[in-house]
């Protein structure tokens, strides 16, 4: 199998590449963010806690983000391998993922870092902000509250997988396709 952490700050276009990443490798698709976005439009219990702490930019609690990648992970048995994409975004994630993934005789294969500055991130998510719909995009202090959170709380997440010799960083400003080709070249080596 091959299992990929696509990572970076909000904006860097963990999403956008992932999509051009499932249509060429045929890996499936886990994004924390869209299936909390999904227990919101479905008006969960779950969704209802969680729309209140992504308003504000702020991380959701590690135990419900891992809930769900080992839900995806089970309804998926068959699969060739996974995109991760927005988790793990805590150690303590990344520490859970490792054993989930132990427990199936799975292994990360490798990390995906993009690197974007702090004032590209807010031009991106402010234009997103203008049609998405999305309240965390609309406001830069909820916009620099997500990039404080990921410099708090995920960017060490970096460290985990450096120890494991997983770690690859790509230059993550550039048009959308001179990134994918430069991530195909990290994936081909996998
Ligand atoms: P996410 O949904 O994961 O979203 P994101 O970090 O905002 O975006 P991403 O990096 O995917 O950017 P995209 O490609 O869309 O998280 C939202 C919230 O959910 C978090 O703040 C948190 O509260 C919660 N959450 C999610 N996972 C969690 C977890 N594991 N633990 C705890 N909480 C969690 O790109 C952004 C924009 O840039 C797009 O408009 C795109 O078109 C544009 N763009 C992309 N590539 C570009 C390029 N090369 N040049 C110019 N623009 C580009």
């Amino acid at each position: 199998m091959l299992n990929l952490v696509l990572f970076g700050p909000p904006g860097a276009g963990k999403g956008t590449q992932s999509q051009n990443l499932i249509e060429k490798y045929g890996l499936i698709h886990l994004s924390t963010g869209d299936l909390l976005r999904g227990e919101i439009s479905n008006g969960t219990a779950l969704g209802l806690e969680a729309k209140k702490l992504m308003d504000e930019g702020i991380l959701v609690p590690d135990a419900v983000v891992i809930g769900m990648i080992s839900n995806k992970l089970d309804a998926n048995k068959d699969a060739k391998g996974f995109i991760f994409d927005g988790f793990p975004r805590t150690v303590a994630q990344a520490a859970a993922l490792d054993n989930l993934l132990t427990s199936k005789n799975q292994q990360i294969s490798g990390m995906i870092a993009l690197e974007v500055n702090d004032d590209e991130l807010l031009k991106r998510l402010l234009l997103r902000g203008k049609d998405s719909g999305r309240p965390d995009d609309a406001n830069p202090e909820v916009i620099s509250k997500r990039i404080k959170e990921y410099n708090d709380k995920t960017a060490p997440v970096a460290e985990f997988y450096k120890k494991q010799d997983k770690f690859n960083s790509i230059n993550g400003i550039g048009t959308v396709d001179e990134i994918f080709t430069a991530i195909c070249a990290i994936v081909d080596a996998y």
